[in-house]
């Protein structure tokens, strides 16, 4: 694969990198993503199951669908293209890993600060007193409806549903650092869901040299400056290869 001169440079000398990841980053963990054919929502719309309303409607279904997801999630393993970005995190002075995942790989990878803008289905509280609910608990119910056990509320995953506004402070740590990137890396998203997909925008305009890792062209495709079209688990293995050696390069 080719990269520009203009990437080679940036990956050595950038002082300020930013990442946003999404679902094409776990793929190669075995955790289908949204939108492919046979992916998550293949099945299920997303206003089925990831809205306040459809909740309301039927807990069951939607505490259902996430203990379904949950055990996806732990029986998956980070991928290289996860532990890359754990490794690069160690090379920049300023690098900043924004994912729009819920799947908490990133952090079992070793990434150390993950600004999760959509939340992590790992994490669960009462909807009515906000306690939060034990993992072991959520997985386990009889009846197959998960009630908190101090007030018996119903219990949800801590995730951003379709309606919801993100967490302001995630929110806040994210555009800064898009604003301030000199190097931003959109890595397996399809750049569809808002307010998230903005972000390569808001780094492109303050500057930034945006770069896509996706195995296909993808909504922000338009907005980068260069498109790398290939597994990320392949990919960025290569690009944190070649940022180590020019950076030992420059020492010498
Ligand atoms: C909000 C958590 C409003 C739950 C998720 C503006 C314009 C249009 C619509 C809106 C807008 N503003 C708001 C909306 C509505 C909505 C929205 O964006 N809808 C979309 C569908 C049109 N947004 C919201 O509702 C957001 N809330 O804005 O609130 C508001 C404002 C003020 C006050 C009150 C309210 C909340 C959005 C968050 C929804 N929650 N997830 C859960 O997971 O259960 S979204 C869900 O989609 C996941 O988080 C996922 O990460 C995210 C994005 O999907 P991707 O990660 O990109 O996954 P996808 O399958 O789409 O793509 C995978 C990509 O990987 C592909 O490109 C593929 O080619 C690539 N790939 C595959 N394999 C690989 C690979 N790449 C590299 N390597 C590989 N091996
Ligand atoms: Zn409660």
């Amino acid at each position: 694969m080719r990269f520009s001169e203009e990437l080679l440079d940036r990956l050595a000398s950038a002082t300020r990198v930013a990442v946003l990841t999404g679902s094409g980053v776990s793929a190669e963990s075995g955790i289908a993503t949204f939108r492919d054919p046979n992916g998550l929502w293949a099945r299920f719309r997303p206003e089925e199951l990831a809205r306040v309303d459809a909740f309301l409607a039927n807990p069951e279904r939607v505490q259902g669908w996430y203990t379904y997801r949950r055990d996806i999630v732990h029986r998956a393993e980070p991928n290289p293209a996860h532990r890359a970005l754990a490794l690069m995190e160690t090379l920049y002075e300023h690098f900043t890993l924004v994912t729009q995942n819920v799947d908490d790989l990133h952090r079992r990878a070793g990434s150390g600060q993950v600004i999760e803008l959509h939340g992590n289905l790992t994490r669960n509280f009462c909807i009515t007193c906000g306690k939060a609910a034990a993992p072991d608990r959520v997985d386990a119910a009889p009846d197959g409806l998960v009630r908190c056990d101090d007030c018996g509320g119903l219990v949800r995953p801590d995730v951003v549903w379709f309606g919801e506004t993100l967490p302001p402070d995630a929110v806040e740590k994210a555009w800064t650092a898009a604003s301030e990137a000199e190097l931003f890396l959109s890595i397996g998203t399809s750049a569809v869901v808002y307010p998230a997909a903005e972000l390569p925008l808001v780094a492109a305009r303050a500057g930034a040299y945006v770069v896509e890792v996706n195995i296909e062209p993808s909504a922000m495709s338009e907005a980068a400056d260069e498109v790398l079209i290939g597994p990320a688990g392949s990919i960025l293995p290569v690009l944190v290869d070649i940022a180590r050696e020019r950076m030992e390069d420059m020492k010498t």
